[in-house]
């Protein structure tokens, strides 16, 4: 479909035209449509912006994946598809493989997941050949160079079961996630409450500054960091944004 770029809604509709066509291509889950409705609505109603919420996790997580032994960027369909080149440089800058890691699992879509991240880079991972044991969804199908063996995974867009069974497994696990109520923000050692298509491009800025500092430094950072505050501070901003809206719609 055409959209007029002076639509005022035109970022948007390109988004979620980006979203169908990912699933015309078998890359993106149907279901994946319903969780970009979820995550509109919330980005709508923090004012479709990175807050300063989201800018200090960006920050930390990059911090803690620059400390970490085997950081692992986990991909599924509709991260594929809002972000795979941004998420290749992310990568890049900070020494992680991405993995192709799906809940809706059918080897097909693994491979064209894979496929379509293999543009922007060939540092990834999708052998499907090791399990984390205790979950039962096939996210528990993992990479043995990868999520299996990983210190640190970065999950945007996931669910909660998987968010718990990574941390059991002793992981970090750093979500993003536009719904700060959801399990997966609510269990994440570092929830990013921002959009992907945003929160991605914050991080390699931030990624391309801190590679510089040494690594006392970056573990202060991740050691003074309050993830309860941050998701405080993220409901906090929707009660503050509707309150306004309340008063100027009047
Ligand atoms: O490709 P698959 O098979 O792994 O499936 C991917 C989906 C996203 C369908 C699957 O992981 C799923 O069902 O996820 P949920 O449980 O719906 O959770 C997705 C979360 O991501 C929701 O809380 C949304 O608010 C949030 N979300 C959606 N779009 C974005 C987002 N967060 C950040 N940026 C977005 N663009």
């Amino acid at each position: 479909m055409k959209i007029p770029e002076s639509h005022p809604r035109y970022q948007s509709l390109m988004t979620r035209e980006k979203i169908v066509e990912g699933i015309k291509a078998g890359i993106v889950a149907p279901e994946g449509l319903i969780a970009h409705g979820r995550g509109e609505a919330f980005d709508y109603i923090m004012g479709e912006r990175s807050n300063e919420f989201a800018l200090k996790a960006e920050r930390v997580a990059v911090a803690l994946m620059l400390i970490s032994k085997h950081p692992v960027i986990s991909v599924n369909g509709n991260a594929a598809i809002l972000a795979a080149k941004e998420l290749a440089e992310l990568g890049e800058v900070i020494d992680a493989p991405l993995e192709v890691n799906i809940f809706h699992f059918k080897p097909e879509r693994v491979e064209k997941i894979k496929n379509h991240l293999t543009q922007y880079t060939d540092n990834v991972l999708a052998a499907c050949d090791a399990e984390l044991e205790g979950l039962e969804s096939a996210r528990r199908i993992v990479d043995s160079r990868g999520i299996y063996i990983a210190d640190t995974v970065l999950v945007p867009l996931e669910d909660g079961d998987r968010c718990e069974i990574l941390k059991k497994h002793g992981k970090k696990v750093i979500s993003i996630d536009l719904n700060p109520l959801s399990r997966t923000s609510l269990m994440a050692d570092i929830s990013i409450v921002d959009n992907i298509t945003r929160a991605i491009p914050n991080m390699i800025e931030f990624a391309k500054e801190m590679g510089k500092m040494d690594e006392s430094e970056l573990r202060k950072i991740v050691e003074s960091y309050d993830n309860r505050a941050i998701l405080s501070e993220a409901i906090k901003e929707i009660c503050k944004y509707l309150t306004k809206k309340a008063e100027e719609v009047l």
